[in-house]
């Protein structure tokens, strides 16, 4: 993470985002498989396990927090935002129906990033209403329909995620069944980066799918 000249915490490199999934993992297991994504290029990792208990996800969040070391890459916590602080991770990301931003704030400190999903123009005008200096990024999304989160918002497409992040004051990562075919698109439609699950977590070589994801991100 690089720091902002007098800015109260590191502005985070969010071109490819990897979120977890433990199942999608499979046999490499989590940490190896962010370990081998991050040599690929990953340029920040959320842990998300919506199954995990809290003991779990604390002792897999160090676990991810150690192996992370030394490289640079922020850990960010799905909504967990209370467990932020017992991992040593570097922030959170909270959805709508998740803990309000503010609250998180509050929670994290300035020090935190704190990311936020937002999937439409209402949310994003209910976002600016924040105070300022509440949230770092957003999550928008998805680009397509996908199964690594079933209850996912209605798809956008490309031409809606673009026009979200001109309108956002935040930098803005797509979600949601993203490939690899996609990224030139994205980028030039103003997108920070994208964030993917299947498209590494899914693939039997995780460092080679991120290089390939950071190649065609340009
Ligand atoms: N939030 C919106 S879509 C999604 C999440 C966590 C899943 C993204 O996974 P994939 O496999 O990259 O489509
Ligand atoms: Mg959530």
């Amino acid at each position: 993470m690089t720091q902002v000249s007098g800015g109260r915490r590191p502005e985070a490199d969010l071109r490819l985002y990897l979120v977890t999934d433990t199942a999608q993992c499979g046999q490499l297991g989590v940490v190896e498989t962010v370990r081998l994504a991050v040599a690929g290029g990953v340029t920040i990792v959320q842990l998300r396990d919506p199954e995990a208990s809290d003991a779990q996800t604390v002792e897999l969040g160090r676990a991810l927090v150690a192996a992370l070391a030394d490289t640079g890459v922020p850990l960010i916590v799905n909504d967990r935002v209370h467990l932020v602080a017992d991992i040593g991770a570097q922030g959170a990301h909270v959805g709508q129906g998740d803990l309000d931003p503010v609250r998180a704030r509050e929670i994290l400190g300035p020090r935190a990033l704190l990311g936020y999903s937002v999937h439409d123009e209402s949310q994003l005008a209910a976002a600016r209403g924040l105070p300022r200096g509440t949230i770092d990024h957003l999550g928008i999304g998805p680009l397509r329909a996908t199964s690594s989160k079933l209850d996912h918002s209605p798809v956008r497409g490309l031409a809606h995620l673009g026009a979200l992040a001109a309108a956002s004051p935040w930098p803005c990562v797509a979600i949601g069944g993203v490939k690899a075919a996609d990224l030139p698109d994205l980028r030039a439609a103003g997108l920070a980066g994208v964030a993917v699950i299947s498209a590494i977590c899914g693939t039997p070589d995780p460092q080679a799918a991120a290089a390939q994801l950071t190649a065609a991100w340009g």
